[in-house]
Formats: structure tokens, C-alpha cells, sequence
């Protein structure tokens, strides 16, 4: 889509100071194609120069991470940090990258938090529990001055799950002898962590595409579905889709893909991927119908749903026209941004329902806000009061979006509709601060 000529400046000032940072300039360029009609409608925005301040973090940081292997061998890695924006609340997000989505996203949710994103370049591939502990120990040992509870408050993303979360959090609170639980969230349920946090991210995806269904008279009854990746999001996706009547029949993590028509089996999955941290090509050794599919293409088999849940950029324009050509009625973005630009103008052009990430998957942080509010309270509720706020939020985020494009112009374009809604409440808040 074309960008009004101010909107093209901004861009063009985003990549100048930003060179080489191409998935931020992916998620910058998504957000400001939504905005030329809120620039029309708020002149305001315009002229306190909201977009362009969004676009520039309010703070980064960059730091070493040295660890010593199980040898004793020295390595260094590098952390990162970068607190984007926090006029709806403390910087939060995961420990990754794509703090720009995480704005939009949070403010979506409701809960009041900013946005921000982190991360480091370690390997954890291949690492012994020791290795793990030792650097987050060491990423703890610098991170821990720029955060807090009423400051930033980082979780789990790719590659950082519960466990990590526990040594940072050791870490943490060895270093400010304070037991502050609500430092970081992801936390596990014995010492702060909240119920449904793991689930949260897969059953908030499903409950949007089911919201999505819903509008069209439709729901996830007889569906085939499809679900890449293997993390957390991907199962719990699975779990609630198969909750809610549909089948999922292929997942896939980096070697390739697993294929059954008579559907994938939940406990065999959680065995092999939360208790034993094995590879999907092993979940054929005990179903049979099950094929493996080496360095496989997902997107290949034909679905009625599919469920990106693994990474950034992992449907091509190439994927999202096969999908539609095999039938595919609905995407739920599980994974942040893994749909190309081409790919999303794809499903839109064919008007299919499309869910962003920053809507789709927005349970998960939503959910990182329970824990927070359960924390501040020292409180700590159960799964069902837990997953039906989640529940409800997901039905907010949905209305949100279908509201905003809608009121802008392009009725079920939910990409238009999640990047106005998110950036109105934060361009709102940011107006009332003050120039900041
Ligand atoms: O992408 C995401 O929304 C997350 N990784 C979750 C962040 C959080 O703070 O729970």
C-alpha cells in the first residue's frame, strides 16, 4: 500500500537511523500503512509528532554476557534491551526482539503496560542446564538495573521459557535482596507465576480465530487445522483447538514437519517437547499413521485454519496463496510477525479472516498482566478464573479491532483494525504526558 507523503518520510527517517534492522522496518512500515486516516481524524497526533516519537525507543541497551562452559572455556555473548514505550505503563515484554509490535499489542490487551523487548545472541541449542543457568546468572547481573516492577518487567519469548525465568529471577533477587515477584513474569506457579501464563498465549490465538470463525456464523467444529512449531504457543494451540471440536494435523519444529489426517496427539507432543525437550521427527516412533516430513513446507498441506506459532517471516507470498488456493478460511498469527508483508497482502486481497500477532497472540502478555496484578495483590487465582479473564480479554481485542477498522474504513481488516486501536490509546496517553 501506498504511504501518504508524510507517512513516507517518517519510514524513510526509520530505516536512515535504523540501517540494516529489517524485520523493525517490516513492523514500522505495517503500523503507519494503518494511519494515514487517524492522522486525518486526530490532526493533533500529527503535530506533537506522536508517530515519529513512537518510533524511537525511549531507551536501549546493550551489554556483555560473559559465562564460562562446562570446560570452564570462556565465552561472550551480548544482551540487549530496549525499553520502547511506556506511556500506558512499566516497559514490558519478552526477552527477544520486535519491541515496536509489543506497544501496539499491549495496549490492545487492556492491561496497563508498555512495550519493550530484549534478548541476547546465545545459543541455548545443545546447552547443559549448568551453561543455561550461568548465563542467565550473567545476563541477570547487568539486566537487573534498568528493571523492576514499576519500571520493566521482562518474560519468556523464543527460546526462554520457564526455566530461564527461574534463574533470572534467583538471580534478581539475590542481587536487590528483595523477593519483588512481579520483576518478571513466566514465573513459575510455586514461587509467584500465574495459572494458565503457559497455556495462555495457544488458547488466547484460538480464542481470537474463534471470535474470527464466529463472526461468519462459523467455529472450529470438523476444521483441519494446521499448527506450525512446537513451543509452548503451538500446544496450547492445539490443546484449545482440539477443546473447541477442531483437528489439528500437522505441527512442525526446525528439522521438519509431522503429518496425521487422523489428527496429532496432545500428551505424546507435551512428552516429548515440555518433559524430554526432543525433536517432532520422534513422535512418529509411536503413531504410526504419522509421517515425517524432512525440512518439510507446512503451509504445503491443505487446512481449513492455520496457526503460525513458530517465527518471524515464516509464511511467504508464495505460502499464503497456496493456503488460500487448499481452502484455508482463517489465519491465527501465534508467532510474532510470521507472515510476510507479501503474504499478508495475499490474505487480505482474498478477504479471508486474518489475525495479526500483535491481536492474535496478545493473551500471552495479557496474561504476563494477571500475573502482575496477582503479584501486587499477593494473590493467586485459579486455572478457570484465570483463563475466563483471559477469555474475555481476547473477546475485547477482537471487538477492538473489528470497531476500529470498521470506524477507518476497512471493515474486516483486522491489521488495520489492531494497529489503529493499539496506537490511538497509547498516541492519547503520550499527548496527555506531555513531550516526553
Ligand atoms: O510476544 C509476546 O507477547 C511475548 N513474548 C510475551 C511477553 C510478556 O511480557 O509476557
Amino acid at each position: 500500500m501506498a504511504l501518504t507523503e508524510r507517512l513516507e518520510i517518517i519510514y524513510q527517517d526509520v530505516i536512515k537511523r535504523n540501517p540494516g534492522e529489517v524485520e523493525f522496518h517490516q513492523a514500522v512500515r505495517e503500523v503507519i500503512e494503518s494511519l494515514g486516516p487517524v492522522l486525518v481524524k486526530y490532526p493533533d497526533f500529527a503535530e506533537a509528532k506522536i508517530i515519529e516519537r513512537i518510533c524511537e525507543p525511549e531507551r536501549q541497551l546493550i551489554f556483555r554476557v560473559p559465562w564460562q562452559d562446562d570446560k570452564n572455556v570462556v565465552h561472550i555473548n551480548r544482551g540487549f534491551r530496549v525499553q520502547f514505550n511506556s506511556a500506558l505503563g512499566p516497559y514490558k515484554g519478552g526477552i527477544k526482539f520486535l519491541g515496536f509490535e509489543q506497544i501496539f499489542k499491549n495496549s490492545l490487551t487492556g492491561v496497563p503496560i508498555g512495550g519493550a523487548k530484549g534478548g541476547s545472541d546465545f545459543d541455548p541449542k545443545g546447552k547443559s542446564d549448568n551453561e543455561v543457568m550461568r548465563f542467565c546468572q550473567s545476563f541477570m547481573l547487568e539486566l537487573w538495573r534498568i528493571i523492576g516492577e514499576h519500571t520493566d518487567v521482562p518474560a519468556g519469548d523464543i527460546g526462554v521459557g520457564g526455566r530461564e525465568i527461574g534463574y533470572l529471577f534467583g538471580q534478581y533477587k539475590r542481587l536487590t535482596n528483595k523477593f519483588e515477584a512481579g520483576v518478571l513474569t513466566g514465573k513459575g506457579i510455586v514461587y509467584g507465576g500465574s495459572q494458565v501464563r503457559t497455556e495462555a498465549t495457544g488458547y488466547g490465538c484460538t480464542y481470537f480465530v474463534n471470535e474470527m470463525l464466529g463472526s461468519k456464523k462459523n467455529g472450529f467444529k470438523g476444521k483441519k487445522v494446521l499448527v506450525s512449531g512446537s513451543g509452548n504457543v503451538a500446544i496450547y494451540t492445539l490443546e484449545k483447538v482440539h477443546q473447541l471440536g477442531g483437528k489439528v494435523v500437522a505441527m512442525s519444529d526446525s528439522n521438519g514437519v509431522i503429518h496425521d489426517e487422523k489428527g496429532i496427539n496432545l500428551e505424546t507432543i507435551k512428552q516429548l517437547k515440555e518433559v524430554e525437550r526432543r525433536r517432532i521427527k520422534e513422535y512418529c516412533d509411536s503413531h504410526k499413521t504419522a509421517r515425517f516430513i524432512p525440512n518439510g513446507n507446512i503451509w504445503d498441506i491443505p487446512c481449513d485454519v492455520a496457526f503460525p506459532s513458530a517465527t518471524e517471516n515464516e509464511i511467504t507470498g508464495k505460502d499464503a496463496k497456496k493456503l488460500v488456493k487448499n481452502g484455508c478460511i482463517a489465519v491465527g498469527e501465534g508467532a510474532n510477525m510470521p507472515t510476510t508483508p507479501e503474504g499478508v497482502h495475499v490474505f487480505i486481497q482474498a478477504g479471508i479472516l486474518y489475525g495479526p500477532g500483535k491481536a492474535a497472540n496478545a493473551g500471552g502478555v495479557a496474561t504476563s498482566g494477571l500475573e502482575m496484578q496477582q503479584n501486587a495483590s499477593r494473590e493467586a487465582w485459579g486455572f478457570e478464573e484465570t483463563d475466563a479473564k483471559l477469555h474475555q480479554i481476547m473477546r475485547n481485542v477482537y471487538t477492538l479491532c473489528a470497531e476500529a477498522a470498521e470506524e477507518f474504513g476497512s471493515p474486516g481488516n483486522f491489521v488495520v483494525g489492531a494497529n489503529i486501536a493499539g496506537f490511538i490509546k497509547v498516541a492519547r496517553a503520550m499527548t496527555a504526558q506531555g513531550l516526553v
